[in-house]
């Protein structure tokens, strides 16, 4: 399946991006849990030159919990401050406690000068992976528009967190890595990618065989599947028969069975699902795992 993802528009937010990366203390990069590799920019390092950064796994009430904390020792094995990140208001606190932790030093070198520096930090990330909702939870109030599809922000806009840190709200932003195939689907499962780039039906079938996959019972179960071998076009029809999506006459209803697959997808309506395992962990932590 082929997704054209980079309009022109994308690349001009992408090199607005690398400049204003310069005029900040730090960069808070947001992934989605589900996804943790196929949903990092890969351009970043070198758009960050060194800067500091930390990494929220956005989402992460919608990913498999084990799954996470391997992430999570991973990237720490990488030297990268993560966690992982829900909106609740522990993990809020968490995140800011990161962000200060991470700007410790500008902060200690402001004060023995005797003044408190404020910290500006520029959120960024694919589209909707939870950009202006993380923003909105460190205000503590609606000052970033959030919408359920990609594309909502369309320009950087500064919030002043408390005296002591603003945060810059950013467009999503994909890059150009149309090779990856997979990744590029993956990505449109979870919304990152406009639902008009693509042929629905494709992605609604390949998802339908990644999650049979993974959560074979889960997904039978929801989708009310009888036969998870069909292949193709019978794939769908298989819920179309389970949940009735069915037209006047009798026809299948393919759009409907699509959007609602996906919808259920996005919603983690299926259970918890990590798309995306790191590279299985040395012996001594496989025992760990075993162990908690
Ligand atoms: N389940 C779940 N949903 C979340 C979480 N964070 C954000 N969302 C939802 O994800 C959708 C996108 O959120 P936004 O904050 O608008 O995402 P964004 O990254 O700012 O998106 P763009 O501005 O389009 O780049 C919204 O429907 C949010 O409610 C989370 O931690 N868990
Ligand atoms: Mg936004």
């Amino acid at each position: 399946m082929d997704i054209q993802w980079y309009p022109g528009h994308m690349a001009r937010a992408s090199r607005l991006l690398a400049q204003q990366l310069g005029k900040v203390h730090l960069a808070v990069e947001l992934c989605d849990a589900r996804l943790p590799l196929s949903s990092r920019n890969p351009d970043l390092d070198r758009m960050l030159d060194n800067r500091r950064r930390v990494l929220l796994l956005c989402k992460a009430d919608l990913a498999q919990p084990e799954a996470t904390a391997r992430w999570l020792r991973y990237f720490a094995a990488q030297g990268l401050e993560a966690m992982a990140y829900d909106t609740t208001p522990a993990k809020t606190k968490q995140a800011k406690a990161l962000i200060d932790q991470a700007a410790r030093d500008i902060i200690e070198r402001g004060l023995r000068r005797g003044m408190q520096k404020t910290i500006r930090a520029m959120v960024v990330g694919v589209p909707n992976v939870g950009k202006s909702t993380f923003i909105n939870r460190l205000y503590g109030g609606a000052i970033a528009q959030v919408g359920d599809r990609p594309g909502v922000t369309r320009a950087n806009q500064w919030v002043k967190v408390n005296p002591y840190l603003e945060v810059m709200d950013t467009p999503g932003l994909l890059w150009p890595k149309l090779s990856d195939r997979l990744a590029a689907t993956r990505l449109a499962y979870i919304g990152t990618i406009r639902d008009a780039v693509y042929d629905q039906q494709a992605l609604c079938i390949h998802l339908l065989e990644d999650l049979l996959a993974v959560r074979g019972e889960a997904t039978c179960a929801r989708f009310k599947i009888k036969n998870p071998e069909a292949k193709n076009a019978a794939l769908l029809e298989e819920v179309c028969r389970g949940r009735g999506f069915l037209l006047k006459g009798g026809e299948y209803d393919y759009d409907r069975a699509c959007a609602v697959v996906l919808d259920e997808f996005r919603a983690g309506k299926i259970g918890r699902l990590t798309l995306e395992w790191p590279p299985e962990p040395p012996a001594k932590e496989a025992a760990r795992d075993e162990k908690a």
